[in-house]
């Protein structure tokens, strides 16, 4: 590519490059010929094994830079230089459990870094496209109807708290100072490449090393929890989307289909050769083995049928639990003909074969 090229070429912002959607949405900005420049904070992870496996990392049109979005003198630097025509900002303690434990570390981080590029947009650069990384944790209903731009907010953890303040804020600098300023308000998302802290990911890396032979126990907390999970890859096409809207606008990014953690467990397992059923009640239920294929008899000869594989941990159980959630995509399909590409049995069998071969190959 020759300079006279790069001056076409759009220029992205990405905050949280080295996190899931950051990874995803970075080879998907790069594809379509966009200069990236990808945030970590100071001091923090330089880990880049996501962009690594992508085959991206050293991608001569991606730049990684140390940002600090606590810093206002940061933001507004960052974008008198880059002058960006996008900022994807995804950075943020994601964790709803951790925030119960670090609230203070959660809210402020994800409160300041929206405002302080919030605000280095309106002063530096006006005309910038500002994407805000919402979530359906700004819902937690009780109950189970579909959930649409519309619904009622009760944010329930501080995770949720901070990040209705940035979807208000996002609002706000829309309303008030004209700056092009969007939320997707994103259900639960998952991969191959999510961090095993969340619990689809928990479920994929323990089935695969109770199939090899490398554990022998997965303790989990809420069985009976609900979500709506969908595949990463789908939603960065979603989030992309909604920065090429010809207005701001706020948008439900989901699949429409809510399963429970157990559904996730039993497909998990299925997907790496092992039936299960399940057993007991509340902190006493467990899931024995009731199939064993084959391939996975012979390489684990120790694991028998009827051997409980899965049980409860009340430690794993939140102060309060969230939904059950699924949210309704429509009006995304229809302003935007975002819809999602891949089923929840297709995601769990990426992510189960994914880490299989992660296992085989001693990573
Ligand atoms: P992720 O994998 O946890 O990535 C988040 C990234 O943000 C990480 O690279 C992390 O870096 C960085 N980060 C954390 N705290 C930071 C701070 N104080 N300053 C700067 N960087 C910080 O999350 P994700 O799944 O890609 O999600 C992307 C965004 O979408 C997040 O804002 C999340 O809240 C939101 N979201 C995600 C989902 C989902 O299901 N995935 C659903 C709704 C909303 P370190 O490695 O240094 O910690
Ligand atoms: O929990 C239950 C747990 O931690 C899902 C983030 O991306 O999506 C994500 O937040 C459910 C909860 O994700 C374990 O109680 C049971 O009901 O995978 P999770 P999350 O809390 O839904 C939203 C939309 C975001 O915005 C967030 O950034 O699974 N669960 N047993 C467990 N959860 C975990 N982590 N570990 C367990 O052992």
């Amino acid at each position: 590519m020759d300079d006279s090229s790069n001056l076409t070429m759009k220029t992205a912002v990405i905050t949280g490059v080295a996190g899931q959607d950051g990874a995803y949405l970075t080879r998907m900005l790069l594809d379509k010929g966009y200069q990236v420049h990808g945030t970590v904070r100071p001091g923090g992870s330089t880990d880049l094994w996501r962009l690594d496996s992508l085959g991206v990392r050293n991608h001569p049109h991606l730049h990684v830079l140390q940002h600090d979005l606590c810093s206002l003198v940061d933001s507004l630097a960052l974008m008198d230089r880059l002058q960006p025509q996008e900022v994807y900002h995804l950075a943020a303690q994601s964790s709803v459990a951790r925030s119960f434990e670090e609230p203070h570390a959660t809210v402020n981080g994800i409160q300041q870094g929206t405002l302080n590029l919030l605000e280095a947009i309106r002063k530096v650069t006006p005309t910038t496209r500002f994407f805000e990384a919402g979530t359906s944790e700004i819902f937690s209903t009780k109950h189970s109807a579909l959930c649409t731009e519309l619904t009622a907010f009760h944010p329930r953890n501080p995770y949720a708290l901070a990040k209705l303040s940035t979807y208000w804020a996002t609002v706000n600098y829309r309303e008030s100072f004209n700056v092009f300023g969007s939320v997707g308000i994103l259900f639960n998302h998952e991969s191959p490449l999510r961090d095993p802290r969340f619990v689809t990911r928990k479920i994929t890396s323990s089935a695969a090393r109770i199939a090899l032979g490398e554990a022998s126990v997965l303790e989990l907390g809420n069985l009976a929890a609900r979500r709506d999970w969908g595949y990463a890859g789908d939603y960065v096409e979603g989030i992309w989307r909604i920065l090429q809207a010809d207005q701001p606008d706020d948008f439900v990014l989901a699949t429409q289909r809510s399963a429970s953690v157990r559904d996730f467990v039993r497909l998990a397992f299925a997907g790496a050769g092992i039936g299960l059923a399940f057993q007991g009640q509340a902190e006493h239920e467990v899931a024995v083995v009731t199939d064993i294929v084959d391939g996975v008899a012979d390489q684990v000869p120790c694991l028998k049928l009827g051997q409980v594989v899965v049980r409860v941990n009340p430690d794993f159980y939140r102060p309060i639990e969230t939904g059950p959630s699924i949210g309704d995509p429509s009006k995304a399909r229809l302003a935007l003909g975002w819809q999602v590409s891949t089923s929840l049995e297709e995601l769990c069998k990426l992510m189960v074969s994914a880490d299989i071969a992660r296992v085989k190959s001693g990573g």
